[in-house]
């Protein structure tokens, strides 16, 4: 017979004649284990599991026995049983989670929330998103760095950068890893950046954050844009297909039907979406920003032809910002899109020096707040384009969920500063 030593928090207590069932949340386990406690066996023990209080933190020592008598998988028959810690009030979850919480009360008590599976099969899913892209793009030979996060200039316009005052000098929460992911091709040919990004968006919907996590890249001597949506497709399908392989319970326990999105990914111009949408009854005028309707419709259409992941290339040069390269009034970009949801943007960017300080000019910036950006530009800057793809956008649509904050432990919008 095998001694078992099982640490958990007791999630729902159940006596039936003689004996006594704990179910307990053990170590990081999806899946409860359930403590026996018999009186004929142990008659101590069961006037301690009697006063025991759900939620409470525990140790019980005892045997797996050959035979299961719950219903549930793993099972324990307990020799010793410590109390650890008690609640001094009741859990503001139910504890046996057959209670479904509120969006906002799971915010509210996330910590506590993660006692439940399916609250740590997201979490795990997330942390193997992570590793997955590691093992990707780490395998292609670009080296994963860290850049500053509190900067003296903005990538991302000056609306929606966070300030701070650094030592007397004003300074910003970084908003993307852009600028410098871009000067450190002046001497490697990739790199990648797993990082959040600050923006002080006044946006309240179920996609934006003011605090998100980015996966960037960005590579050198490339032949076009096309390289770099090569190397983007290939990081989400290999992504999807990590998850699918890796964390199948988790999946099964979100219910999760996880499709590897067909290959290659469509790919249309942005003047063929605003055809599908005008033939969907929606106008938008060329240069304008493709809003939710519209990327909700463009995602419709593109499942119905097969497609789940598809990119949007060419935007007008308008629409994006002074970096990415400008051929006459389109730009050398692209938005990846999944059913409907932005994934990820990115394109070839501008390297020849006195061509950026033009497009900059263009865009109303004033080049010497980025002196130190346009230096990197001076030394033999050579062709390069990049990518961010949001993380909890990723995670969101990866677990359907509908909501961006479900998949972000502590999440930071316009009402959340804590916890
Ligand atoms: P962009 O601004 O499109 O591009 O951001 C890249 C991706 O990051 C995610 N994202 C967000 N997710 C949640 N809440 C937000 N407020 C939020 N903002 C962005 C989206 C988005 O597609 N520097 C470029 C990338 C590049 O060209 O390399 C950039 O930041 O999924």
């Amino acid at each position: 017979l095998k001694e078992l030593n099982i640490k958990g928090w007791i999630r729902d207590v159940r006596s039936l004649g003689g004996i006594i069932f704990l179910e307990v949340i053990e170590g990081n386990s999806l899946t409860p284990i359930t403590v026996v406690i018999k009186k004929s066996e142990n008659p101590l023990l069961i006037k301690t599991a009697k006063k025991i209080k759900l939620g409470s933190a525990i140790q019980v020592k005892g045997i797996e026995p050959e035979r299961i008598i719950s219903k549930k998988g793993k099972e324990i028959h307990a020799k010793e049983l410590s109390i650890l810690a008690e609640p001094s009030e009741p859990s503001p979850l139910d504890p046996t989670g057959k209670t479904k919480a509120l969006l906002d009360t799971v915010l509210q008590y996330r910590y506590l929330a993660l006692r439940f599976p399916e609250q740590r099969a997201i979490f795990r899913i997330r942390a193997g998103i992570v590793e997955a892209s590691r093992r990707y793009l780490s395998g292609k030979g670009l080296l994963e760095v860290h850049t500053p996060k509190i900067c003296g200039a903005g990538a991302e316009g000056g609306a929606t950068v966070f300030k701070l005052d650094y030592f007397g000098k004003k300074a910003f929460l970084s908003q993307s890893p852009q600028l410098y992911k871009q000067m450190l091709m002046c001497g490697l040919p990739g790199v990648y950046e797993i990082t959040p990004y600050f923006r002080a968006e006044k946006f309240d919907t179920p996609r934006h954050l003011n605090e998100s996590w980015g996966i960037d890249a960005e590579i050198s001597f490339i032949t076009d844009f096309g390289d770099v949506m090569s190397l983007l497709e290939g990081l989400i399908v290999y992504i999807f297909e990590y998850i699918k392989d890796n964390y199948k319970k988790e999946i099964e326990l979100l219910d999760v039907d996880l499709e590897i999105p067909r290959r290659p990914f469509k790919r249309i111009t942005y003047s063929d979406a605003l055809e599908i949408l005008r033939n969907n009854g929606l106008r938008l005028e060329w240069g304008s920003d493709l809003d939710s309707e519209a990327e909700k419709v463009l995602g419709k259409t593109m499942m119905e032809e097969g497609y789940d992941a598809y990119f949007i290339i060419e935007y007008p040069w308008e629409a994006k910002p002074f970096y990415i390269m400008k051929k006459g009034a389109i730009s050398l970009s692209f938005d990846l899109d999944y059913r409907g949801i932005e994934l990820a943007s990115g394109g070839q960017r501008e390297h020849r020096y006195w061509e950026l300080i033009e497009n900059m000019k263009n865009k109303g910036l004033d080049p010497k707040s980025f002196s130190f950006y346009l230096e990197a530009f001076k030394y033999g800057m050579p062709p390069h384009g990049g990518f961010g793809l949001g993380l909890d956008r990723l995670l969101m649509v990866l677990i359907g969920a509908r909501n961006i904050r479900e998949v972000v432990l502590f999440p930071r919008d316009r009402q959340r500063l804590i916890p």
